[in-house]
């Protein structure tokens, strides 16, 4: 296996081509592997087919390139593992409606392996999850049916760091930790990965690969609940946060900058911590600190409605039949998902509480209310628009916002990610 992996023979499968397995399917194939994707979704299927991209982060050029050259084929028919050497799981792993870890992808993907399954592959997943997923859905599962580690099968576990439409930091480049369930699937994981990425870091176990993921993500959450907790005291003292935050970050060591806002959406951050406390609480550990940034990061959109209210009042209006237009839906800056936005919660709490609730999201023309009716951005921003509103509510700080045209013609702007800091106003009230 270790020859077939080193000399490029070994054929990959990926399952699940979503940001993650996209990418990581087309930098496989640029090494010179071939290359299944695997899929449930036939228009996936169809525009890889067509070298049609539906991910930012890869080109139709580079899509097209490894199509053209046979590197890189993609189907619905998972029957087609039988005849791969590594099978590299990249599929979801969202929360329950109860926020437990929803592991069903993974069940799925395991399921149909298993059907196909021959002797020598080397199993490796990548979806964010809690430590011991491996070792009981992968190895155990396995190991049920009679296959044997090290002998059967091999299995590791490497965290996918994509983030995606960071300009600089691509699958390739971007340090990939491997853990292996043994020794042996260490080694191969680790002559896999260092056939496409840059710099591999080689752990002790998936267990422990599982947990660095864990760690990295936590370590935000946590740290941007802390910030967002200073808010709400500086806003209690009457101390603008923000200027505390650009004066602490000048300190050259020992400081990180995090910054408050509404609350914390996208597909990691929100969800990753909650694998991590919900599988401590199986060791009798309650995690305090990730049930707290939890509740913090919750509350946010609470806190910034609270704060409209009394922003209005200032004005002596009432929040119910306020004209409040919402700049920008999506979870952060430059992305076009809203997957977990807090500005999805505040939309609908605006709107329960009586407001004229309209937004602006150049990136974002629609998206689904909670009672799943279909609500458009406004087409365009103008005068007329701007000047209606009796609060522009600064949610999500896309660059292509025109913030001198937005100031100038804007009542009041409740900035809650302080993007209009060059506009030092009465008439601009931060989080
Ligand atoms: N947020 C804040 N304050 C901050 C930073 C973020 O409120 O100081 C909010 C954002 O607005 C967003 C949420 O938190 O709603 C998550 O933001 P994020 O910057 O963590 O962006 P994500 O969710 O795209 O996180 C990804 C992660 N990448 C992977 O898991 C591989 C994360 O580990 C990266 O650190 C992050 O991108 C990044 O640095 O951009």
């Amino acid at each position: 296996m270790l020859e077939k992996i080193r000399s490029k023979e070994a054929k990959i499968a990926i399952i699940g081509l979503g940001y993650v397995g996209l990418p990581l399917a087309v930098e496989a194939a640029k090494a010179g592997f071939n290359v299944l994707g695997i899929d449930i979704d036939e228009k996936k299927i169809e525009m890889i087919r067509n070298a049609q991209s539906y991910v930012q982060d890869v080109s139709d050029e580079e899509l097209s390139a490894c199509v053209l050259n046979n590197r890189l084929h993609a189907t619905v028919d998972y029957s087609c593992v039988r005849d791969v050497d590594i099978i590299d799981i990249a599929v979801p792993t969202p929360l329950s409606k109860s926020k437990t870890p929803d592991i069903s992808f993974i069940l799925k993907a395991m399921e149909s392996i298993k059907k196909y399954l021959e002797p020598g592959k080397l199993i490796i997943l990548e979806s964010t999850t809690y430590p011991g997923t491996t070792r009981e859905l992968i190895v155990n599962e396995l190991e049920l049916i009679g296959c044997r580690l090290d002998i059967d099968f091999y299995a590791a576990f490497s965290p996918e760091r994509v983030d995606p439409g960071n300009p600089i930091y691509k699958t390739r480049n971007t340090p990939k930790v491997i853990g292996g369930a043994s020794e042996k699937s260490t080694e191969l994981a680790e002559a896999f990965y260092s056939l496409i990425v840059d710099q591999t870091v080689v752990v002790n176990s998936c267990e422990e690969a599982e947990m660095c993921k864990l760690l990295e993500n936590s370590f935000r959450a946590v740290n941007i609940a802390f910030v967002n907790e200073m808010a709400m005291m500086c806003d209690k003292m009457g101390i603008n946060v923000w200027n505390v935050i650009n004066a602490a970050k000048t300190k050259p060591f020992g400081f990180m900058p995090f910054y408050p806002g509404p609350g914390i959406g996208g597909h990691c951050i929100p969800l990753d911590p909650v694998y991590l406390s919900w599988k401590a609480k199986h060791f009798g550990f309650y995690n305090r600190s990730i049930e707290l940034a939890s509740d913090i990061n919750e509350n946010m959109v609470d806190f910034t409605v609270e704060k409209l209210f009394r922003i209005l009042n200032k004005q002596k209006k009432a929040l119910n039949g306020s004209n409040v237009l919402m700049l920008g839906i999506a979870y952060k800056k430059d992305v076009n998902d809203v997957r977990e936005s807090p500005a999805l919660m505040l939309y609908e709490k605006l709107k329960k509480y009586g407001s004229n609730i309209n937004y602006y999201d150049p990136l974002v023309p629609v998206f689904t209310d909670q009672n799943g009716s279909e609500v458009r951005s406004i087409e365009v921003l103008n005068k007329s628009i701007l000047n209606a509103s009796d609060v522009v509510l600064m949610v999500t700080p896309h660059s292509g916002f025109d913030y001198n045209f937005i100031f100038q013609n804007s009542n009041i702007i409740f900035d809650t990610r302080n993007a209009f800091e060059q506009f030092r106003s009465e008439r601009v009230e931060v989080l």
